[in-house]
């Protein structure tokens, strides 16, 4: 592992080391990083969505909230769709629009605006308006289908646009912002049209703000800038969420209300969420959340975790699998693993995971018959929706998706010469150099600012993830005092450092021998609070280290 030490500067005090931080981050404006705007104060352009496009949306669903004309929200499986179909759908309900929800099954219907997706919504009668959230953006033939038929077609999405304008009429469409945010942005529009005209009452959007929060960070987008808000804010409100879904969901991942922060949403939340569009259908999860009453919010949490336990053994089982035929690509500068095994409601954790422990981008495929899906993960560097666009026309793939995430559809019969092409490309466009691991740290971490203090005063940064890491630090010349191996098969070291600070090692129980008492040693960590038995004491999280 290699340590990439992004300041040069000592911070002589625990300002400076803030703003080294921030800075480090890219940020420059600390005050407005620190003290970020209210998600209900920042502009339709704020945040990149062209407002002429707002306007004409609107102007179409007055006269339709007048004509009672019939209005469909095609929302996604996982879990930004979910709450982005949840937020517009419990917006324009309230606000008396004739909506309903359509959010399609993964093995039914697939991914987006699919032709299999809008036959079935079809079924239930035509309706005369149609409006995506969270995907739709590159699907041009269906939105044209569907504009054929005389439907008024609203797109809203935050994916990757391709070189190709889409045929929908109103297009509210930015990058900056997850699906469930774009959502709630158009949702604030409609509602404050709606309270120009009746003025009813004007609290709908501001009490979803804790869905943003949901969607922003499962959805993994940079937690900077307009997510920051959303992110901030609606950490806030989750925590004292009125939504009994949410108030259930949390109860059943084990969080408490008023301690639930990025890791609740990253490991509690939203994995829960995500299982139901995996294994079953999301759309009961999206009941979940806009049930009133308690009995039938139980009822459904109690199948979310269900099926959340049944995703949990799968994914094990399927990695297990996929980490065996890790000799496949040991000389490839991607990973590309295909299964008929390979349920396709857990490739992309299967992909996730692989990446992670190899440092590679990496496919995993689910084979099917005639078609097979793939859903990739990609390392900083490495825009893998790009890469496999490159081979779109010439495999006549599907693709879609982000920087770091993408996926494809593709026939059954071309997945040999999809590996070739795509291991040749890997090998021409991948520096090797990027795929070492690298750690980025913020600074060496003088031993007058290792304390409580500085460790809680770095909470203020939060929340953390995509584009805003948690600050890491490196301790230099440290000396072990006591080290042990703790948890199941001895897993996890756990250390005494002078000058007096704790210091815990998870999933580096093997490397004890490099830890003797008496030891001066480098680390490479985090710092943070330890609550036990109602005392606080600073701890160092340890990502690495070397013998000094
Ligand atoms: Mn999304």
């Amino acid at each position: 592992m290699q340590w990439n030490i992004l300041s040069k500067v000592e911070p002589k005090n625990i300002s400076e080391l803030i703003e080294l931080v921030v800075q480090n981050r890219g940020i420059t404006d600390i005050e407005k990083f620190l003290h970020p705007t209210s998600p209900l104060d920042l502009s339709v352009s704020d945040v990149g969505i062209d407002p002429k496009e707002v306007k004409k949306a609107l102007k179409r669903l007055q006269q339709a909230h007048e004509k009672e004309e019939r209005i469909v929200i095609y929302g996604d499986y996982d879990c930004d769709g979910v709450c982005a179909t949840t937020i517009l759908w419990e917006t324009m309900y309230s606000l008396g629009f004739k909506v309903s929800p359509f959010i399609p099954e993964r093995e039914k219907h697939g991914y987006g605006l699919s032709q299999k997706g809008i036959d079935e919504l079809l079924t239930k009668g035509k309706p005369d308006i149609v409006i995506s959230v969270d995907n739709g953006i590159v699907a041009h033939a269906q939105w044209q289908h569907l504009r054929d038929l005389g439907i008024y077609t609203i797109l809203t999405d935050h994916h990757e646009p391709d070189e190709k304008k889409s045929p929908a009429e109103a297009l509210i469409h930015t990058t900056q912002l997850c699906g469930t945010t774009v959502a709630w942005v158009f949702a604030r529009e409609i509602e404050r049209m709606s309270n120009t005209q009746n003025l009813k009452s004007k609290i709908l959007t501001s009490q979803m703000l804790d869905l943003c929060a949901v969607g922003t960070i499962a959805d993994q987008v940079p937690l900077i800038d307009a997510n920051r808000s959303f992110a901030t804010f609606g950490l806030e409100q989750l925590n004292k969420t009125k939504r009994l879904g949410l108030q259930f969901l949390i109860e059943a991942s084990g969080a408490k209300p008023g301690m639930i922060d990025e890791w609740s949403v990253n490991y509690g939340i939203a994995p829960r969420i995500n299982a139901m569009g995996r294994l079953q259908s999301a759309l009961d999860a999206m009941r979940a959340l806009c049930t009133r009453k308690p009995e039938k919010a139980r009822e459904l949490i109690g199948t979310i975790q269900d099926v959340n336990r049944t995703r949990q053994e799968l994914t094990e089982e399927l990695l297990q699998k996929a980490m065996s035929r890790a000799s496949e690509w040991k000389d490839e500068h991607i990973i590309i693993i295909d299964d008929v095994d390979f349920h396709e409601g857990v490739i992309g954790l299967i992909a996730g995971k692989l990446t992670e422990t190899f440092f590679k981008p990496a496919i995993a495929l689910s084979v099917g018959k005639i078609t097979s899906k793939g859903s990739a993960r990609s390392i900083s560097g490495v825009h893998i929706t790009n890469m496999l666009r490159t081979l779109r026309d010439e495999l006549q793939m599907e693709v879609g998706g982000h920087p770091l995430a993408a996926g494809l559809k593709i026939e059954t019969t071309k997945i040999e010469i999809f590996k070739k092409r795509l291991y040749a490309i890997a090998k021409e466009t991948i520096q090797l150099e990027k795929l070492t691991p690298m750690i980025d740290v913020d600074c060496v971490l003088p031993q007058t600012l290792m304390n409580l203090e500085t460790a809680q005063t770095l909470k203020s940064l939060s929340p953390f993830g995509s584009g805003n890491r948690e600050p890491s630090f490196v301790f230099e010349n440290m000396q072990v005092v006591s080290s042990k191996v703790i948890g199941k098969e001895g897993k996890h070291l756990k250390l005494q450092l002078a000058p007096a600070i704790d210091a815990i090692a998870f999933g580096k129980g093997e490397r004890l021998p490099d830890m003797s008492i008496g030891q001066s040693v480098s680390l490479l960590g985090q710092l943070s609070v330890n609550e036990w038995n109602g005392r606080t004491s600073l701890q160092i999280m340890v990502k690495d280290f070397n013998k000094a």
